[in-house]
């Protein structure tokens, strides 16, 4: 942690109090004019912090700004989200995350901006990620896992994304297959998991997640109005961004280090027990064929069963759904 990372924790630790300049100095190891200029920062950075003498500082009002400093004050995880690149503006998160994994980025790291200018969806569709309404950001992980079952982690995620946003919200959240996130018929967030690999050997996964945390109706184009959504439409309250991916992170890790130790099988159950798609009748379009039927549930892998109108079962790996 850097210094105003520590200043932030300790405004954290004791919310609501006054903290002197000397508990500070010692509590970051510089001196109270080191601390004075890294508050004055933090004052730059749109945090309000009350200065009163003898008495010391207080955090009054911290930005809705997903500052690294922000995220990584109070996580409560060993990796994922312990490494933070946080940007005002950027083109894409997934080409920055694999930069930065090629360069060696730990396990965890997370890279996200407030506005993607070209943000992606699968197959070269866009993503439209406006300023300061969103989460918008990708997640590198390093699992030891065989390349047939790299399709695992966007179930995972998609289980992980689902939890919080139940526990954030208390709204009722569905996953459509393979990587969408609904509430009622409406997309509030979508997941693309790139893959970098040599022969049979992962070396890491980008996972990019899209999330309409703050977007009010007008926000969307003309051509998403009638298809997204946002936790804030849906809530009717904003939403905190920075607690969100704090418990987003906890959730992943959670999920993530039970996955590696046991298995698939719980987050089969619980992508099934969240699912938009089983049950309902449906029309995929997969790379080499067109194929119709009820979505009957995952196998052991994580592929789709789709039973046709004979009775027979097809394991789709990859495809788009209608419905
Ligand atoms: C996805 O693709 O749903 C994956 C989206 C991943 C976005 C994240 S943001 C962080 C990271 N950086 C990136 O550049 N991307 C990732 P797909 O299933 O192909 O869905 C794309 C379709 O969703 C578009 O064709 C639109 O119809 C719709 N769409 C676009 N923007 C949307 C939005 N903000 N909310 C809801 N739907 C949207």
């Amino acid at each position: 942690m850097n210094i105003k990372q520590v200043i932030l924790q300790a405004f954290r630790d004791q919310p609501g109090s006054f903290i002197s300049g000397e508990e500070l100095s010692q509590t970051c190891g510089c001196s109270r004019t080191a601390v004075w200029k890294h508050i004055e920062e933090l004052r730059r950075d749109g945090y309000e912090v009350e200065a009163v003498r003898k008495s010391g500082y207080r955090l009054l009002v911290a930005p809705d700004r997903l500052s690294a400093a922000e995220i990584m004050a109070g996580l409560a995880t060993d990796r994922i989200g312990q490494n933070v690149i946080a940007y005002d503006e950027v083109v894409s998160t997934q080409p920055l995350a694999h930069e930065a994994a090629a360069k060696g980025a730990v396990e965890g790291t997370l890279v996200l901006a407030e506005l993607q200018t070209g943000g992606k969806g699968r197959l070269g569709r866009p993503w439209h990620s406006p300023k300061g309404t969103g989460i918008w950001m990708s997640l590198i992980i390093r699992p030891a896992i065989p390349l047939p079952k790299t399709p695992q982690m966007t179930l995972l995620t998609a289980v992980a994304v689902a939890k919080t946003i139940r526990e954030e919200t208390g709204l009722p959240v569905k996953i459509k297959w393979p990587n969408d996130i609904f509430i009622g018929d409406k997309k509030v967030c979508g997941i693309l998991t790139e893959l970098n690999a040599e022969s049979d050997r992962v070396n890491y996964l980008v996972i990019g997640i899209g999330l309409n945390a703050n977007s009010v109706e007008t926000d969307f184009p003309a051509e998403l109005a009638q298809i997204a959504t946002s936790l804030r439409i849906e809530s009717g309250e904003p939403l905190k961004r920075v607690s969100f991916i704090q418990r987003l992170c906890r959730i992943f890790e959670e999920e993530y280090d039970h996955y590696l130790q046991a298995g698939f099988e719980r987050v089969k159950q619980e992508w099934e027990d969240h699912s938009y798609t089983i049950g309902k009748w449906v029309t995929l379009q997969t790379i080499s064929q067109q194929l119709e039927g009820r979505a009957v549930g995952l196998d052991e892998e994580g592929v789709l069963k789709v039973e046709d109108q004979a009775g027979q079962i097809h394991k789709v790996y990859s495809a788009d759904v209608n419905y």
